[in-house]
């Protein structure tokens, strides 16, 4: 068992105990170590193979969850986790992913109501049994029918983050198969799409039977749900499913190409075929003749087929629903790469709800070779991450100073907050304040259902403060968990063009707010986007690469991000 299915084992056993009704530490206990576990760089079963390392050594890892990986590594199954799985139906666990409807409420709905699955669910909201529960309203009963369609979604579309994670260990398997030439990962994935439904693989082999028997060999198989000639397709425990194909030297661009997608992008690129006399299928690209016959004229690489219909190599992340001739015309945009950013400018330390030190994490940043970051710790209004009231803010801010002087430009630390805006509109801090900052965020968390006009306006309150320099995750939604608040980006862009002011594109893979379209619609105003991490432990850096995939499917170039540059440039562009 390697270590995401140790953490997926863990997470369920904490999503079961939680609908029991389970004590909160426990659950917190099972959570924190699934995600200490996911974030490991060494493998639970190497850790245990070593006799110089512990286990229990590891950041909330005790004598009990030890003992609990270590059966889970020997046995692959836990006893606990049977039980529990046995009592409650696992359908039932779809509910508990609905925004609004916690663990208890959903135990309740399954005892009293006696349902099990989102589409009773469903169907009891609309008969309006809901409200009649203990606890239960009218509002609830609504908020749970928005939730349902969410869930149901949630429940086939895996994160990117995720997906890739997996792909990379897919990758590691697929290696060194005998007779396999080509092996490339298509579809969704390979766009880079936010989520992914399955997994699409591609080879070329000199037998297909090789590579079939490898798939088959993944240690995280499932079951195996179709083999063919040349297609295969697998269930992995986790329940994505992965399909593989084998095709012809000859074909290997052209199924790329059509197996990349999207089913957009290949109807507009099968109607500029047509246009110039063409046919392209996933086998290759063919020359009509008269008298009915077909001339196969390329297909062998991606390249040539693009090139066959007059149009340069489409970057995958530029695949989905777009104008393919306007772009082609325009010329396609040389997209950023993670290469292209020198800074971090959102993230937390252990003075809020960071896990690291101030210090750590900006070793951590020198060691990434940033020319910068900004410490952009919680203010006071989040009081559940211990956010900062004015003194201890300052405090920081003269600890940021000093650490400055002492590591003598290896980096630049900019004095940084991560300000809420409140409910009521205004800042959580005072502007005598605020002012003494290098770099203010302001961010929306409280008061996400207030009316679009009011969420907007608080927006824009705040972008019009001359001390704010950036709005973070500008749309709150949380991918495959809760819907974006009400906003009107079209005003929230305006206001950021007149007053100089950036909008951020958190590179959280839950997060990845703004979308893809947003992100364009920005760049087309040409309001600087800002990629941050948003890290909250050292680890947290690495999800810099997610937001630049969101970014490259926005077109973004490095001229569009505001942490590509200099800081010198970066106070220019505010106007200081
Ligand atoms: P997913 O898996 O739901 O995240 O999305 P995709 O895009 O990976 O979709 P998938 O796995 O069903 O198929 C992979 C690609 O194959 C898809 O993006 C385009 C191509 N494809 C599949 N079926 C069709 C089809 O019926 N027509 C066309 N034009 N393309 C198709
Ligand atoms: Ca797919
Ligand atoms: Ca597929
Ligand atoms: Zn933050």
């Amino acid at each position: 068992m390697n270590n995401a299915q140790i953490a997926a084992k863990f997470e369920l056993l904490a999503d079961l105990l939680e609908f029991q009704g389970a004590n909160s530490f426990r659950v917190r206990a099972y959570r924190n170590a699934a995600r200490t576990i996911e974030g490991l760089s060494q493998q639970i079963s190497d850790i245990l193979d070593d006799e110089s390392q512990k286990l229990t050594d590891l950041d909330g890892i005790g004598k009990d969850l030890a003992e609990k990986c270590q059966v889970l590594v020997e046995k692959g199954e836990l006893p606990q986790l049977d039980e529990l799985q046995k009592k409650i139906p696992q359908s039932v666990l779809a509910m508990l992913r609905i925004p609004g409807l916690g663990p208890k409420k959903a135990a309740v709905i399954y005892k009293e109501l006696k349902i099990a699955t989102l589409e009773e669910l469903k169907q009891a909201c609309l008969d309006e049994r809901v409200r009649e529960l203990k606890g239960f309203g009218a509002k609830t009963e609504q908020t749970i029918l928005n939730g349902i369609d969410l869930a149901a979604t949630a429940e086939q579309r895996t994160y990117w983050a995720t997906a890739d994670k997996l792909v990379q260990r897919l990758r590691e398997h697929l290696k060194d198969v005998k007779g396999v030439e080509k092996l490339e990962f298509a579809g969704s994935y390979r766009r880079g799409k936010e989520t992914v439904g399955d997994i699409d693989i591609l080879v070329t082999a000199k037998s297909p039977t090789a590579a079939m028997d490898r798939l088959g060999e993944f240690s995280e198989l499932n079951e195996v749900i179709a083999r063919g000639d040349t297609k295969m397709s697998i269930r992995l425990e986790n329940n994505m499913q992965v399909d593989l194909r084998v095709v012809p030297a000859k074909s290997y661009g052209a199924a790329l190409q059509y197996f990349t997608g999207s089913k957009e992008h290949n109807v507009k690129v099968r109607g500029i075929a047509k246009q110039h006399g063409l046919k392209i299928n996933e086998y290759g690209v063919f020359r009509m003749e008269d008298g009915g016959t077909e001339t196969y004229v390329a297909g062998k690489t991606e390249e040539d087929v693009y090139k066959a219909l007059d149009l340069p190599w489409f970057p995958p992340e530029l695949r989905e629903n777009r104008d393919v001739i306007k772009l082609a015309e325009s010329g396609l945009p040389e997209l950023i790469t993670v290469e292209d950013i020198v800074g971090d400018m959102h993230m937390h330390t252990d003075a809020t709800d960071g896990k690291n030190t101030l210090e750590e994490m900006v070793e951590a940043a020198i060691a990434r070779g940033y020319q910068y970051v900004a410490i952009t710790d919680h203010s006071k209004r989040v009081s559940m991450a211990n956010g900062l009231d004015a003194d201890r803010l300052l405090e920081q801010w003269k600890a940021i100073d000093k650490l400055n002087k002492k590591l003598d430009g290896q980096i630049l630390i900019l004095k940084g907050l991560e300000c809420d805006i409140l409910e009521k509109g205004g800042m959580d801090l005072p502007d005598q304040v605020l002012e003494q900052g290098d770099w203010i965020i302001a961010s929306v968390h409280y008061g996400q259902n207030q009316p679009k006009q009011q969420i907007t306006d608080r927006i824009v309150g705040a972008l019009e403060n001359p001390n704010i320099c950036i709005v973070a995750h500008p749309t709150g939604r949380l991918i495959n968990r809760r819907e974006a608040y009400e906003v009107d980006l079209e005003t929230v862009f305006q206001c950021a063009k007149e007053n100089k002011k950036f909008v951020e594109l958190n590179a959280n893979p839950m997060r990845l707010d703004l979308n893809e379209i947003q992100c364009n619609a920005a760049k087309e105003r040409g309001i600087p986007i800002g990629i941050n991490s948003d890290a909250h432990n050292i680890e947290g850096f690495n999800v810099m690469k997610y937001g630049i995939k969101q970014a490259r499917r926005g077109g973004l170039t490095k001229a569009d991000v505001v942490n590509t540059r200099p800081w010198k440039d970066i106070q220019k562009m505010l106007g200081r």
